[in-house]
């Protein structure tokens, strides 16, 4: 048996050890299997989210390369990011005293925490908290306002219901949940296989912050495997100094001295 992801005309195909999980959820269909070479992979609506194998260039660039921007981040959250990687990797910082997780699909997160211990060990930082529900309604809470030093956005591919993820009200939600000194990043699509979603991710979040740097970075499950990330913020340059006073430890892919090779434009 074998798992294949079909974007546009290019197939992307695994060959499966064993099926671990799978269930329609009110939101998706959710699949999670063992594979030859990939290791544990979660596929959301056909489409590939994590394997074993490579998910440590993701959740590290999503999450590296923001933190790298910011001296002390007190207050994080995290939006989508249902396989706990992101959560494994901001758990790495002591100077983080909260990290909130808004996932829509509560399947999700608890298919990862029983079949994906590589990511699901995210949720056992006592400092994360969960919120299983709408990022929409949970951004508008009172007392989420002003909030947050770092929002990272790890979403699924802005289409469908995650469509709503690039869009201009969105962002202003978010940045009303920001403090002053608060930075947003999103996961902005292959800038070689998604062009467009790309472009546009990177063009809404212009219009909406004043401050915008993409990175680069690699995925190669994902579509073109050539990946990006784009961190927003109205108060803070966003530049290749390294402003964190502490660097994450254990990381496989991520180091300080990738954060100048890693930023674009
Ligand atoms: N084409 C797949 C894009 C998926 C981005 N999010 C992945 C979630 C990993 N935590």
């Amino acid at each position: 048996m074998w798992i294949n992801e079909l974007y546009n005309n290019t197939l992307l195909g695994m060959k499966v050890k064993e099926v671990l999980y799978k269930k329609q959820s009110k939101y998706q269909l959710i699949e999670i299997v063992d594979t030859y070479d990939w290791g544990r992979v979660l596929m959301l609506d056909g489409c590939m989210m994590t394997s074993d194998k490579d998910e440590h260039f993701y959740h590290e660039s999503i999450t590296h390369l923001v933190m790298s921007q910011c001296n002390n981040a007190k207050n994080v959250l995290v939006i989508g990011g249902g396989d706990g990687g992101t959560l494994r990797e901001v758990a790495k910082y002591s100077q983080v005293q909260s990290i909130d997780l808004v996932e829509i699909d509560e399947d999700v997160i608890n298919a990862c925490k029983e079949y994906i211990p590589q990511t699901g060990i995210g949720y056992t930082d006592p400092r994360v908290n969960v919120y299983a529900q709408d990022a929409f309604e949970f951004l508008k809470l009172e007392n989420k306002q002003n909030y947050y030093d770092v929002i990272i956005c790890d979403g699924s591919d802005p289409v469908g219901f995650a469509e709503v993820l690039i869009q201009d009200n969105f962002y202003s939600l978010c940045k009303q949940a920001m403090t002053e000194q608060g930075i947003f990043i999103t996961q902005s699509g292959s800038p070689l296989a998604q062009p467009e979603e790309h472009e546009l991710t990177k063009k809404n979040l212009a219009q909406s912050f004043k401050h915008t740097k993409t990175a680069w970075s690699l995925v190669p499950i994902y579509p073109g495997s050539y990946w990006s990330f784009t961190m927003a913020s109205d108060n803070v340059e966003l530049s290749d100094t390294y402003k964190n006073s502490e660097t994450p430890a254990n990381c496989k892919f991520w180091n300080e001295k990738l954060l100048p090779a890693l930023l674009l434009n």
